[in-house]
Order: structure tokens, then sequence, then C-alpha cells
């Protein structure tokens, strides 16, 4: 309502009216009628508006237009349109430049015009449009309306920038980022760690030019003693209490209490002592119990002994330290010095041994009845039923992992690597080994969701001890199974529980020892990723189905790298949830045999999901990390073409024979080049000519860095939606030389230098690669584009015949 200070000239052009709007709320317009007056140029300028270092503005006009029919007399002269224009200026010096000086951003047109009739009827007819501005390279502009004889109530003009607003995710703060000037560009933006956090791998983020933010890549994990909780990390304390239990001249057995505030569930203990004054050289026992014995100690001796707890977000504190003293040496057994050493370490075989024995058959004695701290405790709860939740495991680990450190010198363990449930004698051993046990009355299932090969998939609530209750899904056991069943199901639980990955669904744990036997992991809002896809059909950007992409090419480089490999990679086994995220699921051990409904028998008798498999794999069962990513060329066509079948109905023979005659699926529409060429890569038969996973997710990171470069489609006549691609060298006759070709793309200046290089045959042209064209002195980006291009046109030439260009 205030005086905007903004300036008209001619004076008696522009003019401030107070007005009343439809509600009859006063409101400040700007206006001009000049309808009947031949040549008007009437000018309105803004006041300096500060950019606030945005460099693309966004300005939303509302107006209203008089309708030129409803004045007769005005027809000749009367306009329906006006213009708005920019300056930029760094200060309000440039208040007083010329007109010609301005630079025009569009002719602004009414949607909607009135006349004289709605006017009466108070009908305002308000249009509104939106323009935007960039790149702006100065502090602040000037905007300034010309009208050149229409009739005009401009009511609003909203001058506002776009930004990705701060953001917490994955524990890494991103800053309110100002979007780019580009309205294609995507912003790369850089995460810091949130307080008591360290960077796993570093977080980066997307700023879009529409101010949302996309591609979440890396992230922060809770430093050692905090843990993740709402988007925080706040410390669990140290375990208080420790208590010593039997002791012997070479060992001392410890107890202790969980941490009075766990903030999770504590997946293991650390234990480090040391000989008293001799700190530099400590052993250190990870136990998955509250209790363990330090053996090999010197009797007599003085040992200081420290604990700490692990939950998924890392390490808790140290406790206090504890002192306690091993047994003295006995006068007889030290009458004899010589036989001290035999006697120590036939004592401490023997206790370890023992120890081992007793643990074993305690294991299964107590596994009924649950173990360690949290059971006894669960069973004096248990009358009164205030169930305390949490996990047990069921067993105590044989295998203590104890590490001995020297002056700070470590001794690692070896790399993390999967370990196939096949291997375990008794599957039960692997599935609490990789899963925690949950007790069935932290659960509450609420609907089912789907039907899976043994029973149904729900969604529900868990509720563990010290965490909120969240959301997650449930796969239950139907009754009546064989054990056979049993194990199979509970197959899935070992494979998935060795996993720790973003883009790999994340196991809660298990419920073994009541019924329904369940597996229950993180819930995924949108499901499985081929249903979401054809639901939502062109609903995407082509940087969100990248997105999703990498995610699940981040997945397979973890499952890779752990030496998984998955057999079934395919949409319908991606789940996604509400942020879009993609995450590898459905690992059965004979799943790939028996569950997936795609899966068809071969002649060599195995089960396998043809369209999805390598040739390899279908051939002679060689499957291999190159042939999930043969399956991943499949998974990206399917979400680039938002879940079609890939061979539509082709039957599964044709599909074997085509593809062994060397045909591939074509590009799905509006499917980028470098997108389609990464597929075919992919489809190579050769399987080390295939990518792998890293390359994939490097490639997919750059693309979606330099977003401009998914701006080429594949050809649109060089796809023809119901034939295969024959993937055959470039060339296959189209070109008799790499002159003829150079000459046909009007590059030919290049042949001598294609020759002298050792590309002389079409052959030896569909290597190369742009750094090869920049070695060879094709700096010219045009250039380099029009034969990149013409490269990646011959390689997707159609089988019937078309020869491009
Ligand atoms: O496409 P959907 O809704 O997603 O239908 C299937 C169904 O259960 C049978 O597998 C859904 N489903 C499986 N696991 C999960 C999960 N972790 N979160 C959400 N839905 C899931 C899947």
């Amino acid at each position: 309502m205030g005086d905007l200070g903004w300036i008209a000239y001619p004076k008696n052009g522009w003019e401030e009216i107070g007005e009343v709007d439809e509600n009859y709320a006063p409101i400040h317009t700007y206006q001009v009628c000049k309808v009947m007056e031949q040549n008007q140029n009437n000018w309105l300028l803004t006041s300096w508006i500060s950019n606030e270092g945005a460099s693309r503005i966004f300005i939303e006009l509302k107006f209203t237009l008089r309708d030129c029919n409803s004045l007769p007399g005005g027809l000749g002269t009367c306009k329906e349109t006006f213009n708005m224009y920019y300056f930029e200026s760094d200060d309000e010096d440039g208040r007083n430049i010329k007109e010609n000086q301005y630079i025009k951003i569009d002719t602004i047109a009414a949607d909607e015009s009135f006349t004289e009739l709605d006017l009466g009827d108070r009908v305002m007819k308000l249009n509104t449009e939106v323009r935007d501005v960039g790149p702006l390279t100065k502090k602040g502009f000037y905007l300034a309306f010309q009208d050149v004889g229409a009739c005009i109530a401009l009511v609003s003009v909203r001058v506002y920038y776009k930004k990705c607003p701060s953001v917490i995710r994955n524990l890494a703060r991103f800053p309110d980022t100002i979007t780019g000037a580009d309205s294609s560009q995507l912003l790369e933006v850089s995460g810091v760690c949130i307080n008591h956090s360290v960077t796993e791998e570093a977080p980066k983020m997307h700023c879009s030019a529409e101010g949302e933010w996309l591609v979440p890549i890396g992230k922060c994990l809770c430093k050692a003693g905090y843990e993740e909780k709402n988007n925080t990390c706040q410390a669990p304390s140290p375990v208080s209490t420790v208590k010593k239990g039997k002791i012997t001249k070479n060992s001392i057995s410890l107890s202790w209490q969980e941490p009075d505030r766990p903030n999770g569930i504590i997946l293991e203990y650390e234990i480090k002592y040391f000989e008293k004054d001799q700190e530099t050289s400590y052993t250190i026992i990870k136990s998955k119990e509250t209790a363990i014995t330090a053996d090999g100690l010197k009797p007599g001796s003085a040992y200081v002994f420290q604990i700490r707890a692990r939950t998924a977000a890392g390490y808790g504190g140290f406790s206090r330290r504890f002192e306690f003293e091993t047994s003295p040496v006995s006068v007889a057994a030290s009458s004899d010095q010589s036989q001290i050493p035999i006697i120590v370490v036939s004592v401490t075989v023997g206790v370890i041994l023992l120890a081992v024995v007793i643990g074993f058959l305690l294991s299964g004695s107590c596994c009924d009845h649950g173990c360690g701290w949290a059971s006894s405790l669960r069973a004096v709860a248990y009358p009164s039923l205030t169930w305390r939740c949490g996990y047990s495991k069921a067993k105590q680990d044989p295998e203590e992992e104890k590490m001995h450190f020297h002056n700070g010198h470590i001794k690692l363990p070896g790399v993390r690597t999967y370990v196939d449930p096949h291997t375990y004698e008794d599957p039960n051993q692997a599935v609490h080994e990789f899963a925690k046990e949950i007790e069935a009355s932290c659960i509450t299932i609420e609907r089912v969701i789907g039907a899976g090969e043994f029973g149904e998939v729900c969604s529900g609530r868990l509720k563990l001890q010290g965490k909120r209750e969240f959301p997650v899904a449930i796969k239950t056991l139907k009754v009546g199974y064989t054990e056979k069943q049993r194990r199979d199901f509970l197959g899935e639980a070992s494979i998935m529980g060795q996993f720790d990955h973003p883009n790999i669904i994340h196991l809660e744990g298990v419920v073994t020892k009541s019924k329904p036997v369940m597996i229950v992991t993180e819930y995924m809002e949108n499901g499985s990723l081929d249903t979401f896809l054809k639901k939502n059909d062109g609903q995407f950007t082509v940087i969100q189905l990248v997105g999703m992409l990498r995610g699940i090419a981040s997945g397979m480089k973890y499952l890779s790298d752990m030496g998984y490999v998955h057999r079934d990679l395919a949409a319908r086994n991606i789940l996604i949830n509400s942020n879009l995220v993609c995450k590898v699921s459905d690992f059965g051990l004979s799943r790939v045999l028996e569950d997936d409904p795609e899966a068809a028998y071969t002649t060599r008798g195995g089960k396998i999901p043809i369209r999805w498999t390598a040739p390899e794999a279908i051939a002679f069962r060689k499957f291999t990390s190159a042939s999930d990513v043969w399956s991943y060329g499949i998974v990206m066509w399917e979400v680039m073409s938002y879940g079609e079948r890939p061979y539509w109905e082709m039957t599964n023979q044709d599909v074997i024979k085509a593809v062994e005659e060397g045909y591939r699926l074509p590009s799905p529409m509006d499917c980028p080049a470098a997108l389609y060429q990464l597929m075919l890569d992919c489809w190579q038969k050769d399987r080390n000519s295939r990518p792998k996973f890293d390359e994939i997710v490097s490639m997919l990171d750059k693309l979606i860095r330099n977003p401009s470069s998914l701006k080429t489609l594949v050809n649109a006549s060089s796809r023809v939606s119901n034939l295969l691609v024959e993937h055959s060298p470039v060339g296959s006759g189209a070109y008799r030389s790499v002159g003829e070709w150079l000459e046909a793309i009007k590059m030919g200046r290049y042949t001598e230098i294609f020759m002298e290089n050792g590309y002389s045959s079409m052959d030896a042209v569909a290597q190369v690669t742009l750094e090869d064209l920049r070695r060879l002195g094709v700096t010219l980006v045009g250039h380099q584009k029009k034969i990149m291009n013409s490269l990646q046109e011959m390689k997707v030439q159609l089988v019937n015949g078309m020869v491009p260009l």
C-alpha cells in the first residue's frame, strides 16, 4: 500500500490508483488505458531490486486487461499485450538509463481479458503470468513495463528466486542453496556432517533449478559413542558396572550390564585390557555377550579392563577402568620353574577348550530360554507383562574376535566378504550369526501388502528398546511349512543380514522363537520398482530416473565388492521408498530357482529369469558379477521405459535366440544416448568387456553432475519399438572406409589424422572415445560431438537394414 517509488513516463501514461479487489479489500495498482490514442509508449520503472545473490529470478505478474472487442471505437489502436524489460545494475545509479538500454524479457498477453459487462459484474479476470530471467551477473536490477496502447491494471508484481532449502540428509547438513542460472542446471552441493558424525563417503546432493534436492550421494555416520536418532547423533552411555567372575592364575572372567542408555540395539562389546602400567601393549576382545574370560594372563598380576558397546551407529564411550588381579602361582608349581610354561600352556588350552565346550553346550540349552543379560531380565519381566523389547543373541559366539596391539600397531581383520549360509552345517546357526532375534511382541502387524513365495508380506511397526517405533515390512512363513521351506525362508535373512548399505534393503531381524516365523525389514513406501514405474508412467525427470539407477548400481557395487552374485537383478526385485531411494532386495537362497514367476526352466534343468540373464549364465550357469551387470543393463532399460516388459511378448526361446545372434533391445523412448550406450555396454557378449559396477556408478555420477550430457536423446528415427537392434561392430558395410565415413559427416579434414593414428578401419573407429578424439587433436566441441554422435548412431543401426546418415 505504501509508495513504491516507481517512476512513470510520460507522466500521463501509467497511473498509481487505489482500487478494491473482488472482496472489496483495498489494493494498490498501476493502470494505463490509452486505447483510443495512436503511438503509445508508456513506461513504468520499478525501483532497484537486489537479487540477493541469485542468478536467475522469477517475476510473477498479476494483471487485468481489457478486451479490445469491447471497445468498438478503439479497435484500430487498442492492444492486448504489454512488454516487460529489465536492466541490471550493481546499485541504484542505473535509475536514469535510457529505454533502449533495457533488455526485453517478454511480451505479456492475457489469458483472460475483461469486457465492460464483466466489470459491471465485478468479475476481475485476474491474469497471472510468470517469466524468468538469467543468468544475472550484477547485484540487482530494475524492471520496466512498457504499454503500447492497451488497457491494463497491474495488480501485483512478485519477484523471487528459488532455492533448495537447508536440509539434513544422511546426517549431513546441506545449506540453503540458491538454484543455478540455467533452467536445467543441477548444482552439486557438498554437505557437512552434523555434530558428532563423520564422513563415510563425502555427502553430496544436487540442487535442481526448481529448488528440489535430488540424488543424494554419500553419507555421514555417527561417531563412535553416538547413535543416529531423528537426524542427529546423541551419545549412548558407557558400560557402568563390571563385575569380576572366576579368577585363576591365568585368566579373569568378567561380566557387565548393558549400558543404562543403550540408545539402540547393542551389536557387540569391545573389551580392552592390558597389564597394569603396560598400556602400550593391550588386547582387544570383541564379544556379543555381556561376559568374557580373558586368558593367557600372567599369574599374580594386575590387569586393567575397559568395555564399550557398539550399536549400528558405532561405539559408545569406554567404561571407567576396572582393575582385577590374577591368582598368584602356587608354591608347588613354583618349585619346578621349568614346568611352568608347559603347565600354563596346558591349563590355558584346557580352559579355552572347556570354555568352548561349555559355551557350546550352554548355547544349545539356553537358546530355548534366551540367554545373556537381556534374556534374564526378560524372564523376570515376563510375569508382570512389562516385556522388554530387544534382541538376544541365541548363542555364545565361539569365535570372539581377539586382536593384539603393541605400540599402536594394529592387526586388522581381513576385508569383509559374503559368507554363503550353505557353508553352515546348521542353517539356524547362520541365521543367528547374521540376524538379530526380535521378540514377536515388539512387532505390530498392520496390513497385508502382498504375497511372497513362503507366505504373506505385511506392513507394520517395530518397537525396539531405546528406539522409537518405526514402520517395517514383515515377511511371514506360512503355517505347515517343511523344514526345507523354513531353511530357505530364513536363508534370505542370513544373506541380507550380512549387508549394510543405503541401497540394499536393511534387515531389522528375525522372529524364529515363536510362530509365525518372520523376517522384518525396513519399510519401502513405494513398493517394488517395476509396479511403481508403471503406475507413474512419464512422471519423472531424466535426472530422477538416473538417480534411481545410480542407487541400484551403488548397491550392486557393494554386493559385488562383497563377492555376492545376485542372479535375479530385475526391477521387480528393487524396492523404492518415499524419497525415491532404490534398494536391491530379494536375496533368497533358492529363490532364483523357485520363487521368481519370471524364472523358467532351461534345457539344462535350471530355472532362470531368461529376459534378465546374461547368455553365459543361461547357457552354462556362469553367474558372476559380470552377469549381474547384464541384468543391470536390463533394469536400466526397464527404468527408462517406465516398467515396460523386456522383449515384450517374445517367447523366452526367441529371446535366447535373438540375443545369441547379437540382437539387443532398442533404446526406450526419449532415452538419453549416453544411457542407452551404457545399456549396450552392459550387454556385451564378452562378459569381460562389460563395465564393472564401480565404473557404472562413476559414469552415472558424471552424467548427474553434467545434466546437459543427458540432453542428446537416441535419435527417434533409429529406434523402432518392436524391433531388436543389431549389436554388431560399427560400419557393417555402411561405409567402405574411414575416409568415406568422415566425408559423409563433413569431417573429412580429420581423415589423415585418423589413418596416421591407426584408426584405418571402421572396426578400429568403433573403439574411439572422446579422450581419443582430444588426443588426435579434434579439439572443437562441435566436431567432437558430430563424430561421437555419428558413431553412436551407427552402433544402434537397425536390423531391418536401415543405415544411418
Ligand atoms: O510392489 P509391492 O507393493 O512391493 O508388492 C510387493 C509385495 O510386498 C510382495 O513382495 C512388497 N514388499 C516387499 N518388501 C517390502 C518392503 N520392504 N517394503 C514395502 N513393501 C515391500 C512388494
